[in-house]
């Protein structure tokens, strides 16, 4: 024990009473309760109250957890709770949801609230937290809190820590959350998982991670099987031809928006079939954590492509240097397209002898069932259809921007829409002034911009 610290409690016993006496005239703050003197004292330079360098006693600061910023996963809203007697209290409901996974495509699919994948649950380190669950769907499920460490009781797994949750049932879930990271809660039915079963669990570190961030998002990659003209996805396939962030597929996805200069998170989870190397444009970031918690600083190093495996979390995180919308894509090719098969109706793709004709005939179905801006394409050499091979990517550029305009899609360029599909979204970079107004724009706040913009009849 160094001497300091000896003279610390050698003071603190001696001057015990008179503590208590002081608290008491300050209202209720002892100076060894506030950490503050309490660290001065154990170094040395606050030995005690009486002596004439003693300052004034000020409000407690209470040693609770930092606040936190909250993450945000476009697309999707957060599950509000309530507190009871020192719990978070949140309400989760398993049923049948639709959802509008581009312009022209809505499913069927299964999820949590109305939506799938699921609300965001977001709790701090240290919270109990009681998850009152019922069952909505025609048949019996569960919920798995995957990565915390629970009670075996908590784990939601049918026959093994509990019994299925029926069809009308409730069933309330309670632990303790001692970890910090990026976690998801999901039916433990593989097949559910496959409906679209999942959603966030993302648990805020006690003490605020360093360097901090200035905007925390978050991305679940899932994937769907749905033959044209059907709306129910095969969950027992093993090819799939929808690719969502979030439950949507681009360009229908929000675009995440960073302030130049800032720290940007962005969390990546997996419920799907395959793994997904996703890939940031223009930076470098580096792992901060995976799906057990916060890595070490010593263990980053710089990339720009994460694969995130099945069941994975992945937590990258990067300076925003460089002004401009900056694109986050699944690098698998067929990760990068969504199906035609349902607008082009009982037109088949041909894959061969497609000619330039034919591909734009097809193209002029497409524009009766989505607001097409335009169907020609981007430029083709005169001998185009003579080249073995052809088309490619040329029939694939269909823009839509009036039919997926949002606040976040303001200022891209004229045919944004026409280069984004499947897993893939922005970043959008913007220097401060851009930034500022973008997010009165998002608040729904009048600006002279958002006036401009209007909608092709
Ligand atoms: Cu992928």
């Amino acid at each position: 024990m160094s001497g300091n610290r000896r003279r610390f409690f050698q003071d603190a016993a001696f001057f015990g009473a008179g503590f208590l006496g002081l608290a008491e005239s300050l209202g209720g703050n002892t100076p060894a309760n506030d950490p503050q003197t309490a660290r001065e004292m154990e170094q040395g330079r606050h030995h005690s109250p009486y002596s004439k360098h003693a300052k004034k006693q000020v409000a407690p600061v209470p040693a609770g957890p930092d606040p936190f910023l909250p993450m945000v996963a476009p697309d999707l809203v957060d599950l509000p709770h309530e507190v009871d007697g020192g719990v978070k209290v949140f309400r989760l409901v398993a049923e049948p949801v639709k959802r509008k996974i581009a312009p022209f495509k809505t499913i069927d699919v299964w999820g949590y609230n109305g939506s799938s994948p699921g609300p965001t649950i977001q709790v701090q380190q240290g919270d109990r937290v009681r998850i009152i669950f019922e069952n909505k769907l025609p048949e019996s499920t569960s919920i798995h809190w995957h990565g915390l460490e629970v009670p075996i009781e908590q784990d939601g797994v049918p026959w093994i820590s509990q019994k299925p949750i029926a069809p009308g049932e409730k069933y309330v879930y309670e632990f303790t959350v001692h970890q910090e990271g990026t976690f998801f809660y999901h039916s433990h039915g593989a097949m559910q998982e496959m409906m679209g079963m999942i959603g966030f669990f993302v648990a805020h570190p006690e003490r605020t991670y360093k360097p901090r961030a200035d905007h925390d998002f978050g991305v679940i990659l899932q994937e769907w099987a749905v033959l044209p003209n059907n709306s129910v996805p095969n969950t027992a396939a093993m090819e799939y031809n929808w690719l969502t962030f979030n439950g949507v597929s681009a360009p229908a996805i929000t675009p995440m928006i960073a302030k130049l200069g800032s720290r940007v998170r962005l969390r990546i989870i997996n419920m799907g079939m395959d793994h997904h190397p996703i890939h940031l444009h223009g930076n470098q970031f580096v792992l901060t954590g995976t799906e057990g918690g916060r890595a070490p600083e010593s263990t980053w190093y710089p990339m720009n492509t994460v694969l995130v495996g099945v069941a994975q979390a992945r937590v990258v995180e990067f300076e925003a240097k460089y002004p401009g919308s900056w694109m986050v894509h699944c690098h698998l090719p067929h990760h990068m397209m969504n199906s035609m098969m349902d607008l082009l109706r009982d037109r088949a793709i041909e894959t061969a002898n497609t000619t330039d004709a034919k591909a734009l005939s097809q193209m002029e179905t497409l524009a009766e069932s989505v607001p097409f801006e335009h169907v020609h394409h981007s430029p083709i050499a005169e001998n185009a259809n003579s080249v073995p091979g052809f088309p490619q990517d040329a029939f694939m550029e269909m823009g839509m921007d009036e039919a997926v305009v949002k606040p976040e899609t303001h200022g891209l360029p004229p045919n944004w829409s026409a280069g984004m599909m499947g897993m893939m979204t922005l970043v959008r970079v913007l220097p401060d002034t851009e930034y500022e107004r973008m997010m009165r724009r998002i608040e729904g706040k009048k600006t002279d911009e958002n006036v401009e913009h209007p909608h092709k009849s």
